[in-house]
């Protein structure tokens, strides 16, 4: 595992291996600042070490690890002479970026406080003062500030959160009931900004430039006024941040919560101090895995210091991306409210038990060939995603010279791709076609054709685009993220413009590892080859965001098929209630967790458990099919006595839920037994 110094060190070796295990649950949220983190990363990795999921996250990190010698090798390798070029570029887009900052407007940040579970205590007046989470034991979705004490977060499973408070109270989740309070909230903020735009549920953007000005009243009452009205009319209270552009203002918020506010002026010098000392990690679109990288590589840790660091980033970096960091470190970030953006993509995929059966695997394709038809519409770049059995997730991308529609060609394109891969053992294989073209698509002849228009998404209860956050954020295109120096590699996810969300680093330049995995051509133009070991927050969460912009309920749905292995008899069972799918988009068919599209990392965690549970139930059903009948008397009775206590936590399990313990997969293989 990694240490903070960026070393490497087997648990053997490090007397305290938790310190390096990080999982978005030890990351901390707001109200959580007094809380022992270490103790809180102790039980996290206690609880799963040994798991699949464990291994699965060890994997994660030994890439991000391996990244990171690749990068810092390419710095050393940087003349001075090359330095002091880039130290020119970098201060000439310096001047350039500040040349475009905006201190005109002023934007309004609100963001519920506890949400899920401020709702909850509303309706039940008992919970108030006690620790309690809105979820199950396989997930939570929210947990009041008293539970947050004992480092109890969104998107941690419910058996950790027990563990780390015996006392929690779980409150299972009721949808209905958040949307109405949303909406009360809504209409409060419609008062201020007819066109507000709601990022999820619990949060929104306010352009407040036009109300301060005809009421001539600051930001400062303004944001005091909206959260007086927000209580009086939904009885519940809000955190506001206003800044002179939404990156800042979501910051903003942040940092008086709960039921508090900050307010940043729009004045140059006061944002170039608010920005010196901030952590990279405040900013929407840095993760875990772009602040390890830029910690590591570069030594930085506040946002300052992306300037001084300039050099070598634009070194190192596509113009996008070190644009973006740099913006970073002027504290600039998007002004105008973004126009409705049009579809950008098309994907699907589908999960099934692992298999490496040539013909099971183009049979997917054709499924997914003919979903893809269904969309009705004409792209050129077609890529081809892959999750081996080992969760290591693959994909090639090929652009085409002319558009394709139909399923044959989508096909014919997808099958060299897959063939290029062969022989391989998967457990998904996933879709997508970019690179639409929009002027067919847009005025169509056949009036049942659809239009990009049609797939615009209508978000949830709101007029904005609830999903688009990619329009919420920095302006900065991001095209280029992929499209890192180091590589030849140009997957086009031009619609991914996920700075203020997604984590910019980790999905464009992780592919670069391996520069002769990296492309290859064919005979049909030019073919990508991106070899990941599933950093998948960063790739998973990178297509979740393209699915929200979709607005598709078919899309970004992961469908389990397990009818693919007909000798598996864990697949077998396999109907409806098995699917991991996103019910409307938001809620978990298998353990019924409701989670935004906007929580994409929490997300991607979700469906890692669930891939996890599988890969453990897989293995255990076929390592039980091998054993003999006598083996399996002997683990039977085994078990049967030794473990009275595990089987009444079971029993506690069942009680609360149909679902299968979640922590089966968190245990290590041999408990199964
Ligand atoms: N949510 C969820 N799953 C997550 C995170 C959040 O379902 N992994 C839901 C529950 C939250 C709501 O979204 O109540 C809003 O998310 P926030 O991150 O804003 O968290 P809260 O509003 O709960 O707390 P805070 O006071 O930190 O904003
Ligand atoms: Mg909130």
């Amino acid at each position: 595992m990694e240490r903070s110094d960026g070393e490497c060190a087997s648990s053997s070796e490090n007397p305290r291996p938790w310190q390096s295990y990080h999982t978005v649950y030890t990351n901390a949220k707001a109200g959580m600042d007094g809380v022992d983190k270490e103790k809180v990363q102790k039980v996290v990795y206690e609880m799963s070490k040994g798991s699949k999921y464990f291994e699965n996250e060890e994997r994660k990190e030994a890439f991000i690890r391996q990244k990171i010698e690749h990068m810092r090798a390419r710095c050393a390798k940087l003349t001075s002479l090359v330095i002091s070029h880039y130290q020119k570029v970098a201060d000439k887009r310096i001047l350039e970026l500040e040349a475009t900052r905006d201190l005109s407007r002023s934007w309004l940040h609100v963001d519920m406080d506890a949400f899920y579970a401020a709702v909850e205590t509303l309706s039940n007046p008992s919970l108030k003062g006690k620790p309690m989470a809105v979820g199950t034991m396989s997930m939570i979705c929210t947990a009041n500030y008293e539970a947050r004490r004992f480092g109890v977060r969104a998107a941690m499973p419910g058996f950790i959160a027990r563990k780390l408070c015996p006392e929690l109270i779980f409150v299972p989740t009721n949808f209905t009931k958040y949307t109405y309070y949303s909406d009360l909230t809504r209409k409060v903020f419609c008062k201020y900004d007819p066109n507000f735009m709601a990022a999820s549920l619990d949060e929104a953007y306010l352009d407040i430039t036009e109300v301060c000005r005809e009421r001539g009243i600051s930001g400062i009452e303004i944001a005091e006024e909206l959260r007086t009205s927000v209580y009086e009319e939904a009885g519940l209270t809000c955190s506001a941040g206003v800044a002179p552009n939404r990156l800042l203002a979501k910051v903003c918020s942040d940092i008086n919560k709960p039921n508090g506010q900050f307010v940043l002026p729009n004045d140059r010098m006061a944002v170039m101090t608010f920005i010196s000392s901030l952590p990279i990690r405040k900013i929407g679109g840095i993760g875990k895995v772009t602040e390890h990288i830029l910690r590591d590589v570069f030594g930085i840790n506040t946002c300052e210091e992306m300037l001084q660091k300039g050099s070598l980033l634009c070194a190192v970096f596509s113009h996008s991306t070190a644009d973006f960091f740099l913006s970073v470190g002027l504290g600039l970030g998007s002004t105008n409210t973004p126009q409705a953006r049009f579809r950008k993509s098309i994907s699907s995929e589908r999960t099934f038990s692992v298999t490496e059966d040539k013909a099971l695997l183009y049979r997917k394709l054709e499924m997914l060939s003919a979903d893809m038809q269904k969309e009705g519409l004409r792209g050129r770049t077609l890529t081809l995603k892959l999750k081996t059995a080992s969760f290591e997730v693959r994909t090639r991308a090929v652009t085409l010279q002319k558009y394709i529609s139909s399923s044959e060609d989508i096909l014919k394109h997808a099958s060299v791709l897959l063939k290029a891969e062969l022989p391989v053992s998967l457990r998904l294989i996933g879709l997508r076609v970019t690179q639409f073209n929009e002027d067919k698509v847009r005025a169509p002849s056949d009036p049942t054709q659809k239009t990009l228009t049609n797939f615009m998404t209508s978000g949830h209860a709101s007029k904005k685009i609830v999903g688009d956050q990619n329009s919420l954020g920095s302006d900065i295109n991001d095209d280029c993220l992929i499209d890192d120096k180091e590589t030849s590699v140009s997957l086009d996810v031009s619609e991914t413009n996920n700075y203020e969300f997604g984590d910019p680093v980790c999905d464009n330049s992780l592919p670069d590892l391996n520069d002769e995995n990296c492309s290859f051509s064919n005979k049909i133009s030019e073919v990508e080859k991106i070899h990941e070991n599933e950093v998948s927050p960063l790739l998973e969460g990178n297509s979740l965001v393209l699915r929200q912009e979709e607005g598709s309920c078919c899309d970004g749905v992961e469908e389990v098929d397990k009818d693919t292995t007909p000798d598996n008899k864990v697949g077998t069972s396999s109907n409806q209630k098995d699917q991991f799918i996103w019910l409307d988009d938001y809620k978990c068919s298998l353990c019924g967790t409701e989670m935004p599209p906007s929580f994409i990392e929490e997300r991607q965690e979700h469906s890692d458990f669930h891939l996890a549970e599988r890969l453990q139930k897989e293995e255990s059903g076929s390592d039980l099919r091998i054993l003999t009948h006598m083996e399996r008397c002997v683990r039977t009775q085994r078990d049967h006595s030794a473990s009275h206590r595990k089987r009444k936590k079971q029993k506690l399990f069942e009680k609360e839920g149909t679902h299968i313990p979640i922590d089966m997969f968190f245990a290590k293989r041999n408990r199964n037994f």
